[in-house]
């Protein structure tokens, strides 16, 4: 399989994140990368640079304002005080109901509040321009499938899926998804599905495409009664407007079984037979895996073999972006298991 990395994901390396008020160091860290592109080159999967420029596309994911405010974020941190390059912003209030988002503070932890879902996405000197490569790498992915190869794996971080329109969170920036997705479509596709298997119930990419048909968005997750994200990720969010009917959420207890997901799985894979899309993005979260130490399935390894297999029985052009994930010194075997289960089943 056709794979990309993102030679820049390492300029996203903030130091902590907090956990029951304390700082702990953070889960989504440059390692995770590592290990998927050791494995990959290991298994004979040579990584590829990026070689479409997202910009013009997270346009049409992301709004104007929250681009312009990631994009010099870190400068306006340091500006106010140049120590705090030794130290990671976090947001401290938030415009929740009845508070107003329209208008842009000038305060920075009042902005970094507003562009934020919560104070789990720290930040670092080179997030922006990781962020920017990760994104150009999911939309080289989709590029390639576009043109005709039938499967593409993007491996990067940081994550995308719970960036929205217009915020970050869940450890993410930009939604690489949505960029894959909007590529393909920009490429010719009429109808997309994408996929989410991550752990976590992917909001962000939700809510880009709520209220559209031409996005069929399908999650499997940890109920959000329960888990992250919390707030979205519901069995009765099913779009709206235009979009109403093409929004499937499956969430399932933390706890449960390996058989309970893969009953899940067949569920989102009938509702994809039925929808006649052109092309499939999966959000590949491995953070589904047994060992992960923030989440609450118990797909096994092999498990992640047959998850490739049941991918590919789709038999649509593919594209795959690494999301969620923390164990990290398996993420390697996970994700290389998920592309020799795919390759494993002829189209
Ligand atoms: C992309 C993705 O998987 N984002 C997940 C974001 C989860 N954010 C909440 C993390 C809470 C960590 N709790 C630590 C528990 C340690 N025992
Ligand atoms: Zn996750």
């Amino acid at each position: 399989m056709i794979s990309f990395h993102n030679p820049l994901h390492h300029l996203h390396a903030p130091q902590h994140e907090f956990f029951r008020g304390a700082r702990v160091d953070c889960f989504e860290k440059p390692l995770r990368a590592e290990f998927v592109e050791q494995a990959l080159q290991q298994s004979g999967y040579p990584l590829l640079a990026p070689d479409t420029d997202s910009v013009s596309v997270l346009h049409k994911v992301h709004d104007a304002r929250y681009l312009a405010f990631l994009q010099t974020a870190w400068q306006q941190w340091v500006q106010l005080a140049p120590e705090n390059a030794q130290t990671q912003p976090f947001p401290s209030v938030w415009p929740v109901r009845t508070l107003r988002s329209d208008v842009e503070p000038a305060n920075f932890i009042a902005k970094l509040g507003l562009y934020s879902m919560d104070n789990g996405t720290p930040m670092a000197a080179g997030t922006w321009d990781a962020a920017k490569a990760g994104a150009d790498a999911a939309a080289s992915a989709a590029m390639r499938v576009a043109q005709g190869a039938p499967a593409a794996f993007c491996c990067t971080r940081p994550p995308g899926h719970h960036a929205g329109p217009d915020f970050m969170g869940g450890y993410c920036f930009l939604n690489n998804a949505a960029v894959a997705a909007q590529t393909l479509l920009d490429q010719g596709a009429k109808r997309v599905v994408v996929l989410d298997v991550d752990y976590h119930h992917g909001n962000g990419t939700q809510s880009i495409f709520y209220g559209r048909s031409d996005v069929l968005f399908i999650s499997i997750h940890g109920d959000p009664l329960t888990e992250y994200p919390f707030y979205l990720g519901h069995a009765d969010e099913q779009g709206e407007g235009d979009g109403a009917g093409f929004n499937l959420n499956l969430p399932l207890p933390a706890g449960s079984s390996v058989a309970a997901w893969f009953a899940a799985l067949e569920a989102a894979s009938s509702r994809i037979a039925q929808y006649g899309a052109d092309a499939l993005l999966v959000s590949l979260g491995l953070d589904t895996f047994v060992g992960d130490p923030i989440s609450h399935f118990a797909l096994t390894t092999d498990d992640f073999f047959t998850m490739g297999q049941r991918l590919a029985a789709l038999h649509l052009p593919t594209a795959l972006v690494l999301e969620g994930g923390y164990a990290a010194s398996e993420l390697g075997a996970n994700a290389v298991q998920v592309i020799r289960g795919f390759e494993a089943v002829g189209s």
